[in-house]
Parts: structure tokens; C-alpha cells; sequence
């Protein structure tokens, strides 16, 4: 369907995004349990329903497979209330979003959550270069309207908390957005 799905939703979608690490799965994790949207965890829905390509091992990942990924997304995408909660953002339909939440942490505090995740050296390096040069948010920012994009940071708990409220609010302000007048 090639657009028209944001008019049809009762309830907003929210990506969050952000290099591995930054907090994305906990703060989906809480503000789902605060606003009673569903929790998508693309990462683990890849690994669930065997939506790769295999493994790569430079990366030390699944390579994930885009268009398997957004054909199981589709329908719930398109009834909405979904957080979707993924460390990239470039291929989702730009029309699935209503807001897309960019995370962003210090180096130290990065290079930290990935030592005791047990990461290689290569891979926390490529992660921490990723966080320096914002990769996430220029990919948000070219791939969605820019006033749909807000970068959030999550050093602390306190941070997760307060993110929480703030986006929580704006779910319950939400409302279906009207449709383009045709001209
Ligand atoms: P991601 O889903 O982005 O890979 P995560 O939610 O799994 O990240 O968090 C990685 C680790 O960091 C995990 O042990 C929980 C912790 N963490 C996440 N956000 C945090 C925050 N704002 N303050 C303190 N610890 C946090």
C-alpha cells in the first residue's frame, strides 16, 4: 500500500532507535508498560521467525532480511500501537511513523554497557564510532520528516524515566492525524 496507512490507525507507532547499547529495548520495554502499546523487538522477531540472510561474521550479527522484516510488520503496523525498537531505520515505510525517538549515550557509558555485554574489541569500537559520528540520527533525519525525529539521551535511569513521561504524554495527546486534503 503505497501511503494512506497513518489515516487509518486508532493508535500512534514509535520507533526507537540508536546504536546497539544506547537503551533502546529498556526504554521500549517501560514505556510500553507505561502507555500499553505493544513492543516490537525487531532483533528478536529476526531471530523468531528466521527473518535473515544468515549470519555475518565480521559484524557478528544476522543479516537481517528488510523486506521479510516489513511484509510480518505490515498489518500490525497499519492497525497501530506498536514501539518498534531497532538499531537501524532506513528501510521501514517512512508513513509507519508517528515519532521516531533516536537514543544517544557518552562514549564511556557506551563503551561500558558493551564491555559487560561481552562485545569483541572490533565490535564496540564500530559501535562507539557509530554513537561519535551520530549515524542513527542523520539516518532518522534523512529518512523521516525532521519534526517526527527526537534525539533522547539515556546515560541514567533517571534519563529513562523521564523520557518515559515525556513520550508517554504525547501518546495520550495523540490523535489520528487528518488526512491530506486532495487538492
Ligand atoms: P539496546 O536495546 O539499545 O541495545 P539495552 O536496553 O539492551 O540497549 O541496554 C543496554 C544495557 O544498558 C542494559 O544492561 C541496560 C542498561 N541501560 C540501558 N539504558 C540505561 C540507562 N538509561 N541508564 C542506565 N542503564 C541503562
Amino acid at each position: 500500500m503505497a501511503g494512506g496507512g497513518e489515516g487509518r490507525r486508532k493508535k500512534p507507532n514509535i520507533l526507537i532507535t540508536g546504536t546497539p547499547g544506547t537503551g533502546k529495548t529498556t526504554m521500549a520495554t517501560a514505556l510500553a508498560d507505561s502507555t500499553q502499546l505493544r513492543h516490537i523487538n525487531i532483533g528478536d522477531l529476526v531471530r523468531e521467525k528466521n527473518l535473515h540472510d544468515g549470519w555475518d561474521e565480521e559484524f557478528e550479527c544476522h543479516v537481517i532480511n528488510e523486506d521479510l522484516v516489513c511484509d510480518e510488520l505490515e498489518d500490525a503496523m497499519d492497525e497501530g500501537g506498536n514501539i518498534v525498537d531497532y538499531h537501524g531505520c532506513d528501510f521501514f515505510p517512512e508513513r509507519w511513523f508517528d515519532r521516531v525517538v533516536v537514543l544517544q549515550v557518552e562514549n564511556s557509558v557506551l563503551f561500558d554497557r558493551l564491555t559487560k555485554r561481552g562485545y569483541s574489541q572490533t565490535k564496540i569500537t564500530n559501535n562507539i564510532e557509530c554513537e561519535i559520528f551520530g549515524v542513527l540520527l542523520e539516518e532518522a533525519k534523512e529518512s523521516y520528516p525532521e519534526q517526527i525525529v527526537v534525539a533522547l539521551q539515556s546515560n541514567t535511569i533517571e534519563d529513562v524515566a523521564r523520557n518515559v513521561e515525556t513520550l508517554s504524554e504525547w501518546v495520550r495527546n495523540w490523535s489520528v492525524p487528518l488526512p491530506v486534503p486532495s487538492s
